[in-house]
């Protein structure tokens, strides 16, 4: 049976607007994306909710991310709450002659942020963290029952944040604090199948041997987050060979997606993982707002089965998947793809 485990209090974090380009539009990445899927697996009885004991998560979290990250996140929350707005960087200090921080309420912003895609309000830290405990406790769950496949609907979403910064309506990384807390029970691979290259779980596990991370995903040449994923980036000389980036052109069909997966779970097999992260985006739907592929309902229960077919203890991770109504039906395609 799927154990799924929510994000608490989720919803605290829900900002309005984001930037497209010169445009300002609704913030894609909303509460009842994770509402949704509950709803309806729990209808058709696919899934069952599972209320994890709330554990400490500063240990894994002080693991994958850096202290003075995780102490800037809720002082920027802090920050916004005096503020009562949203706090969206807009000076990014790049440059060595850019180091000192100034004390506004958004001067570690711009610091720890790659781009504009993930503003910070007064519940961002709390929902952020939230999300990290739901993952954390999925990796536990796993643990105690390795033929269980736990699910953690993580809202805000993870994968493009890295050690020291935030992007992409990531904050913390979901999927790396469930790999960390994995990593006690031997080799970890991350499958990341959402349609944005996983850029923060690459920086976070870069340079670990013991961290193998897959990802397919639209080519950075034309996709976010353009300048990470490219199938040069095999991992650091810690770490030769545990990255395996597969990008993909627009239009990507059911049999090219599927062709590329089975090449990547074949050096995932060839790295013997003791479990499995799936990092788990629904935006590969040819339909989401945000795809360039082509892939259809059909696909889902596919990819699911291929990846079950590891037969390695696994669990899910939410990240992407905005097309909110068919992400439901896309999550319960999954689900019966992996034969539960
Ligand atoms: C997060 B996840 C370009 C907007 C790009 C960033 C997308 C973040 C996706 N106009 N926005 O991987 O689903
Ligand atoms: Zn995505």
């Amino acid at each position: 049976m799927i154990k799924l485990i929510e994000t608490i209090g989720h919803d605290r974090h829900a900002p309005e607007v984001e930037y497209d380009h010169d445009r300002v539009i609704p913030y894609r990445e909303t509460p009842n994306r994770a509402e949704l899927i509950r709803d309806y697996l729990l209808e058709l009885g696919l899934a069952e909710i599972f209320a994890p004991q709330i554990s400490d998560p500063s240990p894994s979290l002080s693991a994958i991310h850096t202290l003075p990250y995780l102490e800037a996140l809720p002082r920027l929350s802090q920050a916004a709450s005096e503020a009562g707005r949203y706090l969206y960087p807009y000076i990014f200090p790049v440059r060595p002659s850019m180091e000192r921080i100034p004390d506004l309420p958004f001067g570690l912003l711009g610091r720890h942020s790659i781009d504009v895609g993930s503003p910070v309000g007064p519940g961002t830290w709390s929902a952020a963290v939230a999300a990290a405990q739901a993952a954390i406790a999925a990796a536990d769950l796993l643990v105690t029952d390795p033929t269980c496949l736990p699910y953690a609907l993580c809202r805000p979403p993870g994968h493009h944040s890295g050690r020291d910064f935030m992007g992409g309506y990531c904050y913390l990384n979901n999927a790396a604090a469930a790999a960390q807390r994995l990593k006690s029970r031997g080799r970890v691979a991350i499958i990341d199948i959402d349609y944005h290259h996983g850029n923060g779980t690459q920086d976070i596990f870069w340079d670990d041997p013991d961290v193998f991370f897959l990802s397919l995903h639209g080519d950075p040449q034309f996709e976010y987050p353009n300048y990470a994923g490219f199938s040069d980036e095999r991992g650091g000389v810690l770490a030769p060979g545990t990255i395996l980036n597969c990008p993909l052109p627009r239009l990507t069909n059911a049999d090219q997606y599927l062709a590329t997966l089975t090449r990547g779970l074949e050096a995932v097999i060839r790295y013997s993982p003791a479990t499995i992260v799936v990092s788990l985006g629904f935006d590969t739907y040819r339909d989401d707002p945000l795809s360039s592929f082509a892939l259809d309902l059909d696909a889902f229960p596919k990819i699911a089965h291929r990846i079950a077919s590891l037969h390695l203890p696994t669990l899910l991770i939410q990240e992407g998947g905005y097309a909110s109504d068919v992400l439901p039906r896309l999550a319960a395609a999954f689900l019966e793809g992996w034969g539960i």
